[in-house]
């Protein structure tokens, strides 16, 4: 069974000061009981200021229109890839279990809120243009575009939330541009958009589930699709430069290694695109 560790036990993110309420590992699953299990409520300012990416108050409000819980609910879809979810107090329950905070925290959908991850890569190469080499594995070693959260500093795949109606593969495309490849001057605009969407035309999903993001409470969790776009020869993205932008405040090709620590479970989606490569890890 899956279970989560970023989002227990610590500091919630961008709160003032809210500490989670302490979840062992054992208690983790709803199916144990855990009389004294007190979650600790918090919804940022931002999901309070009711932005259009976020949901009514569905707890304490009782809108005209009720949410179709676990469906494609107009465009903004309810549905998770872990099944179908339970309801408890009339909104989502996380699937994975406890996290020690409830009601949506800086999330703004009750239940499955939706990302995508594009993994760009391409290998390693020395300046003749030979593939590094691993000396302990001897495999070749991949390097992935990697960015720099603002929000807490950790390095992480350039990814980000599917706009509401928003197709996956649109959003994949976008958060990479916005996140990796911010300032692409105007003369540059056309050439890079065509590499751009050759490479993105062809992509390999490499996980499709629950996020182990630190913003998850019992309420209101991350899911993704992780997908990866390699660049065999290193002549499409691998020839332009990066440049941050938007909530990245930095951007660089990472060598993908089994030492990568990254953002919530984006080692884990890194580790699945060495293994398809057959890459260093
Ligand atoms: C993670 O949060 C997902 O894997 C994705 O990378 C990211 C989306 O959130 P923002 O980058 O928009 O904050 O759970
Ligand atoms: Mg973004
Ligand atoms: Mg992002």
């Amino acid at each position: 069974p899956i279970t989560h560790h970023k989002c227990r036990n610590q500091l919630y993110p961008r709160g003032k000061n809210i500490n989670r309420f302490q979840v062992p590992d054992a208690l983790v699953s709803w199916k144990q009981e855990y009389p004294e299990y007190k979650p600790v409520e918090f919804v940022s300012d931002a999901v309070l200021k009711k932005p259009v990416w976020a949901d009514p108050d569905f707890k304490n409000e009782k809108p005209a229109v009720p949410p179709k819980w676990n469906e494609l609910d107009g465009n903004v879809d309810r549905r998770s890839y872990l099944g179908k979810y339970e309801l408890e107090g009339g909104v989502p329950r996380n699937p994975v279990g406890r996290t020690g905070i409830c009601l949506r925290g800086t999330l703004g959908r009750w239940g499955p809120n939706h990302a995508a991850d594009p993994i760009v890569t391409r290998w390693k190469t020395d300046k003749q243009g030979k593939k590094v080499i691993d000396k302990t594995t001897k495999k070749p070693i991949l390097q992935f575009v990697c960015i720099k959260r603002q929000d807490n500093g950790d390095w992480a795949i350039p990814g980000g939330m599917v706009d509401a109606g928003e197709q996956v593969s649109t959003t994949l495309k976008r958060e990479f541009m916005e996140e990796a490849m911010s300032n692409t001057s105007t003369d540059q605009k056309n050439k890079v958009a065509k590499k751009i969407s050759t490479l993105f035309s062809q992509g390999q999903e490499v996980y499709k589930g629950y996020v182990d993001d630190p913003r998850n409470t019992d309420n209101s969790w991350m899911e993704t699709v992780a997908v990866n776009f390699h660049d065999e020869k290193g002549t499409n993205v691998g020839m332009f430069k990066l440049h941050a932008g938007d909530d990245a405040v930095g951007v660089q090709w990472m060598d993908i290694t089994g030492t990568l620590q990254l953002f919530a479970s984006h080692s884990e989606f890194v580790k699945k695109v060495a293994q398809l490569h057959n890459a260093h890890w």
